[in-house]
């Protein structure tokens, strides 16, 4: 097992890493920006160094500060959390020329599923389903046409290099079709110097249903069951649940299977998530992220199951600790993603907390890095905790939910945390009814 890992990111993130790195007898080593000198993960860090000043290219995301860091304390592995370099396959790729030990997946697993169309060809190759498309780039208008008459508009033009919408166009009918190819093309161009673009069938009202995979990195793959990430603005994810209101336990298990026999085969290491679109009892595939995430915390409720223990543990040869078999959810969880944000236009609210109190009590995990006192720096996203809940079942996991953001007290800083009480009471909320447009609809709808 590593005696030391360093911990390459900040925040809550970094915090929940040295916890389960505490636990297991292992020390670690906090490196913070100029912004953070006074962050709680340099405090509950064994070490600690500074990487650079606050703006993350020149600190968090500076690989040659990053690996200094490494050398000077004698780190043997590096976990990434999520954000920064954790899907960053150069970084992963440089550790190891230092034979220090990047916690997640091998560094042509994070290429292959950084290129969108690699990472569907592999997934169709290992029978996942896929979203009806291009097979590969779509290089001309040409081959745009014909495609999108093919599969049926709408069609959706995605770039090849992207995640998260950006570079996406819906195209409705052919007239549409030539300006949108060419834009989606100059945006994927800027944003990620390559214009490879491809093409899907457009699903117009989906649920966000991901998989939570690990794998053992020599041929052993299991699957954690789901969370239903549809309720998000901007491709950003507010709230998140597990399991799915809208998918059953029978459809998991199907999907599941698929998602952990690919994982097995591609001799996947560590913890990933794939990401489906699912519409009319269908899953269709999008993304692979290579990394864990943010809202790992709820999987890990209904499973009894440290991921980041896991992921540590195959990192260093030790192995996964549990089977297929031996997993068994129990219960309900749902996580919020509390952001220092301004509502209702969610602009970002830096600025010193003044007073912090967390909830407590039975089915209460609050994955915070805040405290009373504590400024937090304008310069990185606007998350500031998680308050995640878990309960027998959905119906209670909602009054726990409740219960525990009355008991949230934030002051200093604006706050999402209106925003859940909002949405608990919304009869779609409550019946399970939504898709990924739903958030941004009711938004919109309460504007009026
Ligand atoms: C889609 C889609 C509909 N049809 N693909 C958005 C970002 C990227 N991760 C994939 N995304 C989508 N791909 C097809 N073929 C709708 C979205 C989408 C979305 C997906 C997941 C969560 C939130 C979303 C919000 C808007 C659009």
């Amino acid at each position: 097992m590593f005696k030391k890992i360093l911990i390459a990111n900040r925040g809550e993130i970094a915090l929940r890493v040295i916890r389960t790195c505490k636990e297991m007898g292992i020390k670690t080593v906090a490196v913070y920006s100029q912004a953070d000198v006074n962050a709680m993960h340099v405090r509950m860090a064994d070490e600690s160094v500074c990487i650079g000043p606050a703006e993350s290219t020149k600190s968090y995301l500076s690989i040659p500060s990053i690996i200094s860091a490494c050398e000077i304390t004698g780190s043997e592995a590096v976990h990434p959390g999520y954000g920064f370099l954790s899907e960053n396959a150069k970084f992963a790729e440089i550790l190891g020329d230092h034979e220090i030990k990047f916690i997640g997946p091998s560094v042509s697993h994070i290429n292959t599923m950084g290129d969108k169309i690699n990472a569907k060809n592999k997934m169709v190759e290992f029978g996942v389903p896929c979203v009806p498309g291009s097979n590969g780039a779509v290089n001309n208008i040409e081959d745009a046409r014909i495609t999108a008459r093919e599969i049926g508009f709408p069609v959706l033009l995605k770039a090849a290099a992207g995640g998260g919408g950006i570079g996406m166009k819906i195209v409705f009918d052919d007239p549409q079709l030539e300006t949108l190819f060419f834009q989606a093309k100059s945006e994927a161009k800027k944003s990620f110097n390559d214009d490879t673009i491809y093409i899907e069938k457009y699903l117009e009202k989906p649920r966000h249903i991901e998989i939570q995979v690990f794998g053992d990195g020599k041929g052993g793959g299991v699957y954690l069951g789901e969370r239903d990430c549809s309720i998000q603005r901007r491709h950003q994810k507010v709230l998140e649940e597990t399991p799915s209101p809208g998918v059953s336990a029978e459809e998991i298990k199907e999907i599941g299977e698929i998602s952990a026999n690919a994982i097995s085969k591609m001799k996947y290491e560590g913890a990933g998530t794939i990401e489906f679109l699912y519409e009319d009892k269908n899953f269709f595939f999008i993304e692979m992220n290579t990394r864990l995430q943010v809202e790992h915390p709820i999987t890990e409720a209904v499973f009894g199951i440290d991921l980041v223990k896991e992921q540590i543990c195959v990192a260093s040869g030790e192995g996964m600790s549990f089977s297929q078999e031996s997993l068994e959810p129990k219960g309900h969880a749902i996580e919020c993603r509390i952001n220092a944000e301004r509502l209702p236009t969610f602009s970002p609210s830096p600025g010193n907390i003044k007073e912090f109190h967390s909830p407590g009590g039975i089915g209460i995990r609050m994955d915070s890095a805040i405290y009373n006192g504590f400024t937090v720096p304008p310069h990185y996203d606007s998350l500031i905790g998680k308050l995640i809940v878990h309960a027998d079942d959905r119906q209670m996991a909602v009054r726990r939910l409740a219960r525990a953001l009355d008991e949230l007290i934030i002051d200093g800083v604006y706050t999402t945390l209106d925003l859940f009480k909002e949405i608990l009471n919304e009869e779609q909320f409550k019946s399970g009814e939504y898709n990924i447009h739903w958030l941004e609809n009711w938004l919109t709808d309460q504007a009026q």
